[in-house]
């Protein structure tokens, strides 16, 4: 038996206002007698009727964009890995510099924001202290200026922005509720100890995959190969910190310093002075790195989010074209 094929007899009803046919949907189009601004629709709902669609054309759009991408951006410039305050600044950053750059970012959870779509103890409003409004400045956030630091209304209103900013950079590739769960390394060429690693892309899987690795066995993951991982995984949560707990079980680093207490005034300067390359190919910042330098945490200021995305960009922005005379030299 034959598929059923992808065209079909418009209700009559409509069929008279048959004015455009989308050939390349095999499909006939319904477009005349429907509103060309919302205003017009109101009133008008009992003719009103939505184009044709096949299930099919559906799955097709959103399959084929996906695995197109998921080729595209198997060869990264950079992967970005974690998409909360501090990751999406630094991708801001980066694809605002470098529209050159290919850029991907992994995140774990299905909604991209990480931490920051409230303040502290779900409340609202975000505080940033000084200077960080200016990167609120160059993002078009309203705040409310309180001197030495500003509030935004509601976190949200910062992280949606923010999202919506990157995700419209034609150089950059969203794959949420995706997670990270291992490195891609080389030998690092520029150290005679073939225990010494460089950093050379993600290893990746769905995460509800990756969350049942010890109960399925043999899930085997997919891989985006970058020469530059800039990687913003948090504090906590299932996945925190992944990047350098997995340097310290690869032996690239002895231990974790830990995250210490809370300290507003020591601990924003740490995480932005702090951010940088760990080791060759793998920048951290964020909150990430509060684990690495055993910095404190700020609590709920978010300062230090956006300006370590801002010095994560400017690191990558520096060694980004060495690292990849390196990958093309060593594939
Ligand atoms: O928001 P987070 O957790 O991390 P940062 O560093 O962007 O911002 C931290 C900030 O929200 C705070 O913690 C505030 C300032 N509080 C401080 C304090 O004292 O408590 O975003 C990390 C993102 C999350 O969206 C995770 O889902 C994601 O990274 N993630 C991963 N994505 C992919 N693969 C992984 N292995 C992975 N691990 C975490």
């Amino acid at each position: 038996m034959s598929p059923p094929a992808a065209t079909f007899t418009l209700p009559t009803s409509v069929a008279g206002n048959v004015v455009n046919v989308k050939k390349d949907l095999g499909v006939k189009a319904v477009i005349k007698g429907q509103a060309k601004t919302l205003d017009e629709l109101d009133g008008k709902w009992d003719e009103f009727t939505f184009n044709p669609i096949r299930e099919s054309q559906v799955s097709r759009a959103m399959t084929r964009r996906y695995f197109s991408d998921l080729d595209y951006y198997a060869e990264s410039d950079i992967v970005i890995v974690g998409a909360g305050s501090c990751g999406l600044s630094t991708a801001y950053v980066l694809a605002k510099k470098r529209p050159d750059l290919k850029i991907a970012i992994v995140e774990a959870g299905v909604a991209p924001g990480g931490g920051a779509w409230l303040g502290g103890q779900l409340f609202s409003a975000m505080v940033m202290r000084k200077p960080a409004d200016l990167f609120l400045d160059d993002l078009g956030v309203p705040y409310e200026d309180e001197g030495d630091y500003v509030v935004v209304k509601h976190a949200a209103l910062f992280t949606s922005t923010l999202l919506s900013k990157v995700l419209s950079f034609p150089n950059i590739k969203l794959f949420n509720a995706t997670t990270v769960e291992d490195l891609i390394t080389r030998p690092d060429p520029t150290v005679s100890s073939p225990a010494s690693i460089r950093i050379a892309g993600v290893v990746t899987n769905w995460t509800l995959v990756s969350m049942h690795h010890d109960d399925q066995s043999c899930m085997d993951p997919n891989t985006i190969n970058a020469s530059l991982v800039i990687s913003t995984t948090g504090h906590d949560g299932p996945f925190g910190a992944f990047s350098v707990k997995r340097l310290v079980s690869m032996q690239q680093l002895e231990k974790l310093g830990g995250m210490r207490g809370l300290d507003m005034k020591t601990a924003e300067d740490a995480i932005v002075k702090g951010t940088r390359e760990i080791v060759r190919g793998l920048v951290v910042g964020g909150m990430e790195l509060s684990e690495v330098d055993g910095a404190n945490r700020m609590g709920p200021t978010f300062g230090a989010m956006v300006l370590s995305g801002v010095k994560a960009a400017e690191v990558a922005l520096e060694v980004i074209d060495e690292r990849m005379a390196e990958d093309a030299k060593h594939q």
